[in-house]
This record gives structure tokens, C-alpha cells and sequence, in this order.
């Protein structure tokens, strides 16, 4: 096809006479144009990823890739005088995820599609997505942020689906986004609205009338959840997600002639985490309204519906009162009461009730119980899930468990985000690697040969400064391009650890200030969303947003030490950051973190991994030896034992370690005062002395000990080379297609 053709028939007019705006949307009606003509995946058997996020991120590039058209359009665009890479700016990103579990979704939607499986993403249309986040007098606001433009990704499908609630009923839109498998066949998004959403009622920031169901159900992804009417929407959210969901589900198995009674040979249902769980008692609601008695129904759904666990964070398990499920969606009541009196009935064992003494339903329990598989999402999570958090579940059913580790799509995160470096794999080892990951390995080979090595530096000094041009366009902060890029984001959790993170930049800041300079400069970069109720998380950002100001301000300590805090990191802004990376950080408290997924973005790109034995860490681990990545911290045996025998004492180290104490005492410091809010700063202070929840101070000598080390070894050039090159040629186990060929091998069966 003559593409440039193609282009302007869209345009209207000539490519180089078009404005960057003009020939995004031109981009975008081709994009679709070519995703209607291209044949959808089939198969008897179709999977249903139900997920409450899908965090896809900007989409044009990554369809023109899949597509097979990159390289040709990139190309005709520039014969043309226009840059791809600005054209791209143009496109809002959707924010409708928090962080991982969202873009794991993501990464799958594009895997299932290029592995050729029948599948489709059942999900929520939000209009303003989590939020937009900005920083003012060095605190996050929250703003919305609104993506939905009259051209869009989103197609109206035209279909409608009633969906009950106790004293009114709403009518849904379905969208549905294309989404194009890598040089193969295509399935779709649907996304989930109401007509009647009005999007004037969002006040300053992100607040709105929590009541008025019926205009603000799709506004936002969990609105805030402190309050009863929040934790309202997120139910009625949830169900209007799930009772979609599976009417949808139902209708294609109408269309397919298939006998809703042989739902699981025609049907698999992925439930993300709980946040979809409904969708088990919905169902069977459902397949009762057909006429087919409750022990059958939920035969038949327990068959099809399958449960990944996302964590162990027991504040993030749902549990929802039976009041509040009475309140919205009393349909469903008799139905989870029935399904607990069978486990009541069965299991004397307070332990694994669905309905507990407190009138609470447990969704992982629902799940658990009426799903045929359980996983988890690495290794050691899968295994913490077995033998302590969902011990008592593994006992009963040991069949259902399995570890399915995570996985991220190397389209994305190397093939589109690092470009230069891509090619320079093809270069040395073909490209067999796109489709079989497992073929990076073949870079082994080169790990001694410095030609090689050195240009896998010239490449990450190329993106290191095309970030800084970024940083300096973008919040006008300048950072040296020579320097250590140290790179920590990821949504803004205690668990993760981001305040040990600052506590070693307070360390560095008073060894620089003593005289005692870094052999390279160092450039910290940190990019968090903290959920706007989270207070604690909210103070960690203050704080870093303190020392980001107090270090610049200082010019004694800012030729060797600089901090970025990125404002609303998200999607676009993680393709931008990880390529440039040297260290990447990974330093969550052992055992909490399930898996991570950024670990795995940062080695495929030849950054160098800090951190703790949590989730994939330990895979990392294990393929890319002890000499290529920089362990510390306690165990996930030991921290689980501290825990149980209430062991650890944050004041006890405080108290006796006189380096700890400087570096804590800093935070409320008469410098960081002035540059920050006393209360804020005075409350963090006393969590980490009094309270530590999550032991930041139990690592924290090792971290300082661990991270200097690896900031020393960075001077050896070749030596840090070869630990770059080997982490992106042991990366093709983390290709998120192996991971969805694992899914379907063990539990989709298509
Ligand atoms: C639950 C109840 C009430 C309000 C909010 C929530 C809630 C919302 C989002 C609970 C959890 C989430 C998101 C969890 C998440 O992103 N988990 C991450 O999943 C990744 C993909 O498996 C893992 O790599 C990460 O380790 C895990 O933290």
C-alpha cells in the first residue's frame, strides 16, 4: 500500500502541510481502519480477562507495531518533515489502572492477542481514570484526568445491557478498544459505560457527590474509598462491571449455539484480584434466571471462573459487609449466603468461611472456594500463599494452587520504549527474539567483547540524555547526563519502601556535605501516585519533594547529588525512564511485594537491580547470578517470624544506632522545616520512630552498605556493562507471552 497515500486521503491534504494534531488523528482513523480488516482470533473456547483496571497506556505506537507498520510510517513521516515521537504527545494517555495489577492486564490483552488465543478484556470505561497528579507547595493534589476525546479508541458498540441495582436499574454502553496481536490476529477491550454519566458534577480537584449513582458510577477508578458512600460506588462499580461481564458472556454463547449449561468447555473467566469476585454469584444468578437449579448453576460457573491473587496486604483483601451488598445489590445476597452454608456445612473452620463473625463476605474466599484454579503471581508469593496466607485453603485444595509469574510484553517495553537498543539486538542475534524472548540469551555470547559493551553504554547514554532533555522540557529541572541514573517508581506504598529509599539520600546528602564526594555523581529519581487517602504515603512524597528542593538549593552538595520527583508518573513516562536507567529499585519489605513487574522492565533494558528477595526479585535472581544484580535486607522467613513474635522495635534501632538516628532526625530537621510543612514532616517522623510498619530501619545499614558498593562498582565501566548486557539477555523469561502460554497450558486450556 502507499502509505503516505493512505495518510493523506485521512488528512485531507499533505502530510508536511499538516499540523502534529492533524496527522495524529489521520494516524488513529488508519489504525482503525486497518484493525477492522484484520481477522479476529477464534476458537471454541474464549477467555474473559475480567479486570476492575487496564492500565494500556497511550496505544498509537504500540498498534502501529503490532500492525507491522512502524518502521514505514516513522519513515514516511520524516520524509515528510515530521517526527513520530511528537506526533505521539498529541494522544492523552487513559489512566485506568493504579500500577501493576492495571498494566499486567495490559501486557496480557497484547500477549493473548498475538499468541492467536480467543480472548477478550472485560472491564470499566472511566472517564477522568485514577487522577492526574500534580505537585503543589511540595504536596501531591489530585486533579482529574479526563482522556476521552471525540476521536478515540473507543468504539461505540451499540450494545446495551440492563443492569439491576436494589431501588433503580442503569442502562450500559459497551466500547470496545481493538486490540492487535504482534503480526497475528485481533480480540478486543470492552470497556463498560452509562449514557447518563454527567461529567459536571467533578468539583475542584477530584471531589463529587458520591450519591448520585446514576452520574458518577464511570467517573473515576475507586473514587475514594474512606468514606461509607465511597466504598458504595466501588460495590456498585464492581457489580456493574461483573453483571455486565457476564451477560455479555451469556450472549455470545447465545449467538455460538453453545449450551449455557456446557458454559466451561465454551468459556474461562480470569478474575483480577476480588475486585470482579460478583461475577461468581452474579452468574449463577444468572444461569438460575435460565431455569437451571443453584447447585448445577454453580457447578457450571466454578467450572469457568479462575482467581489470580495480587497480594497479601490484608488491608487490600476485600471484604464487604453484608449491609453494604444488601444496600446495592440485594440480588446477590441469598446467592453468597447459600454458597457459604455449603462451606459452613463442609468445614467447621472459622478460617476459611465466605460470611465471617462480623457479617463480612470475603471475596478471596468466594473465589477460592467456587473457582477451579488459585494463583499467584511469582514463585516465593506463590509459595508464601501455600504455606501462610492461604494455608488453610491449600489444605483443603491443593489442586487449584499454581504459580503463574508475571510477565511484561516486550513490544512495549523494549521494541517500542528503547528503540536504539532493539535494533542493536537484531542487529547481533536476528530478530527471532520478537516472538521467542527466549532467544535474548543469544546475546551471552557478546559478554566479553568490548566492542559490544561498548556500545550497550553509547546506547543508555543516548537515552540518559534525551531523559534529561525530557526532565528539562518537561519540569525544567537539569540533571547531568553523566551521572548515576537511580531510578525508584511505582505507586507510593509504605511496603515499598520509598522512605528508605530518601533515608539513603539524606546519608548521601550529609556524607557530601562532610566532604566525602561521590566517585560519579548521582541523580535520584523517584515517580509515585499516592492514593489520595493515604496520608502516610502522601507525607513520603512531601518529603522527598523537601529534599528535592533543600539539595537543589544547596550548591556544596548539587554538583554530585540531584533528586527528581516526576510529576503524575504514568505509562508514557515509565517508557521514557526506564531505558535511561542504571540502578533500578527494588527494595519492598520481603514478602509483601507479589512480583513487580517494573523489575522486569528495568532489566530487559540493561538496568542493574537493587533490591530485596521479594516477589520476581528472586527469579531475577536466580537467572542472572549474584554477580549481576545487588541483593540486601532480611528474608521473607524472617520478616513473616518478626511479625508472628512481634519482634521488631523501629524505636530500639532508632534509639541505639546513632548513624539511624541522624539520618530519621534529618526528616524534621530545621532545613527541611523551612522547606516543608511541619506537621507533615513531624508525622512521618513519629510513624518511623514510634510504629515502622513496614521495618524500613531493619534494612537500612545494609541498603546504605549495598547501594555504595554498587554506586562504586559503576566506575568499572566494562565490568558494569557486562551486568547490563547480561540482565537484558536473561530478561526473555519475563516475556508476559510465556507467561499467557503458562496461563493457557494450565488453566485456560484453549
Ligand atoms: C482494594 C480494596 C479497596 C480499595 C482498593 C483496593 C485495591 C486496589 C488496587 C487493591 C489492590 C490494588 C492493586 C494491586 C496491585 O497492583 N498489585 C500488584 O500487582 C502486580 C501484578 O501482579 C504485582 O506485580 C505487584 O507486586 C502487586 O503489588
Amino acid at each position: 500500500m502507499d502509505l503516505q497515500k493512505k495518510i493523506e486521503g485521512y488528512l485531507g491534504k499533505a502530510v508536511n502541510g499538516a499540523s502534529n494534531e492533524e496527522v495524529y488523528y489521520a494516524l488513529l482513523k488508519l489504525v482503525k481502519e486497518m484493525c477492522k480488516d484484520k481477522e479476529p482470533n477464534k476458537g471454541s473456547k474464549k477467555i474473559y480477562y475480567i479486570s476492575a483496571e487496564f492500565l494500556i497506556g497511550k496505544l498509537l505506537s504500540n498498534n502501529l507495531i503490532n500492525l507491522g507498520i512502524f518502521d514505514d510510517v516513522k519513515k514516511c513521516l520524516e520524509e515528510n518533515g515530521k517526527d513520530l515521537t511528537e506526533i505521539e504527545e498529541v494522544e492523552p494517555e487513559p489512566s485506568l489502572g493504579n500500577g501493576g495489577l492495571g498494566r499486567l492486564a495490559a501486557c496480557f490483552m497484547d500477549s493473548i492477542a498475538t499468541l492467536g488465543l480467543n480472548g477478550a478484556g472485560i472491564g470499566l470505561n472511566y472517564h477522568f481514570g485514577l487522577f492526574q497528579q500534580i505537585f503543589e507547595n511540595n504536596k501531591q493534589k489530585e486533579v482529574k484526568n479526563p482522556w476521552i476525546e471525540k476521536e478515540s479508541w473507543l468504539v461505540d458498540t451499540g450494545i446495551h445491557f440492563p443492569v439491576q441495582f436494589k431501588d433503580f436499574t442503569l442502562d450500559s454502553t459497551l466500547y470496545d478498544i481493538d486490540v492487535p496481536g504482534y503480526e497475528s490476529g485481533l480480540n478486543k477491550l470492552h470497556l463498560f459505560d452509562i449514557d447518563t454519566l454527567d461529567e459536571s458534577i467533578v468539583g475542584d480537584g477530584i471531589s463529587f457527590d458520591k450519591s448520585q449513582i446514576a452520574k458518577n458510577l464511570t467517573l473515576f477508578l475507586y473514587p475514594d474509598d474512606s468514606d461509607k458512600a465511597g466504598e458504595l460506588l466501588r460495590i456498585y462499580q464492581q457489580y456493574f462491571m461483573v453483571s455486565n461481564g457476564a451477560q455479555l458472556i451469556l450472549k455470545e454463547m447465545d449467538e455460538n449455539g453453545y449450551d449455557v449449561k456446557k458454559l466451561y468447555e465454551h468459556a474461562v473467566i480470569q478474575i483480577n484480584d476480588t475486585h470482579p469476585s460478583m461475577v461468581i454469584p452474579e452468574l449463577i444468578r444468572l444461569l438460575q434466571e435460565r431455569g437451571i437449579d443453584f447447585d448445577e448453576a454453580a457447578d457450571i460457573v466454578s467450572k469457568t471462573c479462575a482467581y489470580t491473587n495480587h497480594t497479601i496486604l490484608a488491608e487490600a483483601l476485600e471484604k464487604w459487609p453484608v449491609s453494604y451488598l444488601e444496600e446495592v445489590v440485594p440480588q446477590l445476597m441469598p446467592i453468597i449466603r447459600k454458597l457459604d452454608e455449603k462451606i459452613k456445612a463442609k468445614y467447621n473452620d472459622g478460617r476459611v468461611a465466605i460470611i465471617d463473625n462480623e457479617n463480612r463476605v470475603h471475596m478471596a474466599h468466594m473465589d477460592i472456594h467456587y473457582g477451579f484454579s488459585v494463583n499467584g503471581v511469582a514463585a516465593l508469593h506463590t509459595d508464601i500463599l501455600k504455606e501462610s496466607e492461604l494455608k488453610a485453603f491449600y489444605d483443603i485444595y491443593p489442586e487449584k494452587f499454581n504459580n503463574k509469574t508475571n510477565g511484561i510484553t516486550f513490544r512495549r517495553w523494549l521494541m517500542h520504549c528503547n528503540t536504539e537498543l532493539a535494533g542493536y539486538i537484531t542487529e547481533l542475534i536476528g530478530d527471532g527474539w520478537k516472538k521467542d524472548a527466549g532467544e535474548l540469551e543469544n546475546l551471552l555470547q557478546y559478554k566479553d567483547d568490548t566492542t559490544v559493551l561498548k556500545r550497550m553504554l553509547e546506547i543508555k547514554d543516548n537515552n540518559k540524555k534525551q531523559l534529561k532533555k525530557y526532565l528539562k522540557d518537561t519540569q525544567n529541572i537539569d540533571i547531568p547526563e553523566d551521572s548515576i541514573f537511580d531510578i525508584q517508581v511505582k505507586r507510593l506504598h509504605e511496603y515499598k519502601r520509598q522512605q528508605l529509599n530518601a533515608l539513603y539520600l539524606i546519608y548521601k546528602y550529609k556524607e557530601i556535605k562532610s566532604g566525602k564526594l561521590p566517585e560519579t555523581p548521582i541523580t535520584m529519581i523517584f515517580g509515585a501516585k499516592a492514593a489520595p487517602a493515604y496520608i502516610l504515603a502522601k507525607d513520603i512524597i512531601h518529603l522527598i519533594l523537601c529534599l528535592q528542593q533543600v539539595i537543589e538549593n544547596d550548591p556544596q552538595v548539587n554538583p554530585y547529588l540531584k533528586v527528581v520527583m516526576v510529576e503524575n508518573y504514568n505509562v508514557t513516562k515509565a517508557a521514557k525512564l526506564i531505558p535511561a536507567c542504571d540502578i533500578s529499585e527494588q527494595i519492598s519489605l520481603a514478602s509483601k511485594e507479589a512480583s513487580g513487574t517494573g523489575n522486569m522492565k528495568f532489566m530487559l533494558n540493561g538496568a542493574v537491580t537493587l533490591g530485596t528477595m521479594d516477589g520476581a526479585n528472586v527469579e531475577i535472581n536466580d537467572l542472572v547470578g549474584s554477580e549481576n544484580i545487588y541483593i540486601f535486607g532480611k528474608s521473607s522467613d524472617e520478616v513473616i517470624n518478626l511479625y508472628n513474635t512481634n519482634g521488631y522495635s523501629s524505636r530500639k534501632i532508632y534509639e541505639e544506632d546513632s548513624l539511624v538516628k541522624e539520618l530519621v532526625d534529618f526528616i524534621i530537621s530545621p532545613e527541611l522545616i523551612l522547606a516543608g510543612d511541619p506537621g507533615n514532616l513531624g508525622r512521618l517522623f513519629k510513624e518511623i520512630v514510634n510504629k515502622d510498619w513496614f521495618m524500613t530501619l531493619l534494612d537500612i545499614k545494609e541498603y546504605i552498605a549495598v547501594k555504595d558498593k554498587m554506586m562504586g562498582d559503576y566506575s568499572d565501566r566494562m565490568g558494569w556493562a557486562k551486568k547490563m548486557l547480561v540482565n537484558t539477555a536473561k530478561a526473555g523469561f519475563f516475556s508476559s507471552d510465556r507467561t499467557i502460554a503458562e496461563y493457557n497450558n494450565d488453566i485456560w486450556k484453549l
